[in-house]
């Protein structure tokens, strides 16, 4: 087998990466977690959302009697990766770690949240990481970010059928 079928470093993937935040100053983590991931290895951030204002969305598996806090910041970022979808997801969730991130419960308010949306045309379901991720169509939060910067990637009828949750559009430098 020629090295030429098992190139060391894998062709670029492109992913797109769901950023979230409702403690403390929210926009500027996400600010930061955008520069951050621009830093990762063989990462580099092609695209980047507006910041939006968004309404905190319960879900099914939010724990009975917890709130889950207040108005969140969210957007969400292009990259190309040759990191495979777990060595990303990992990074994702160092950086979490480093800005600070508790898990009390599930879906408690937090200072930041990296969920990764898509990785190429990928899928894959295991106990870590399920791609696309399964809930990104029930979220404005998400896919109205994500038509910013992907138009091609969200149809019309999934943002209207999410267009009943408040979302605003913060300056692009807010
Ligand atoms: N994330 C959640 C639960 N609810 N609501 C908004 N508006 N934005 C989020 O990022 C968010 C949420 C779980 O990760
Ligand atoms: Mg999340
Ligand atoms: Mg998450």
């Amino acid at each position: 087998m020629g090295t030429a079928l098992r190139p060391e470093r894998p062709e670029p993937v492109t992913a797109y990466v769901a950023l979230g935040a409702n403690l403390g100053d929210a926009a500027a983590a996400v600010r930061a977690a955008m520069n951050a991931l621009s830093d990762l290895p063989l990462t580099r951030v092609t695209r980047r959302s507006s910041l939006y204002r968004t309404a905190p969305l319960a879900d099914a598996g939010d724990t009975p009697g917890l709130a889950a806090g207040g108005d969140y910041i969210n957007a969400v970022v292009e990259v190309q990766t040759a990191l495979s979808a777990p060595e990303l997801l990992r990074q994702l969730q160092a950086l979490e770690q480093a800005a600070g991130r508790e898990r009390p419960y599930r879906n408690a308010p937090r200072t930041l949240d990296l969920d990764l949306l898509l990785y190429g045309s990928g899928r894959m379901t295991s106990a870590q990481l399920v791609l696309p991720h399964p809930r990104m169509d029930q979220r404005a939060f998400v896919l109205v970010p994500l038509a910013e910067i992907a138009p091609a990637l969200v149809l019309q009828a999934q943002l209207d059928a999410v267009a009943h949750q408040r979302i605003e559009r913060l300056s692009k430098l807010a």
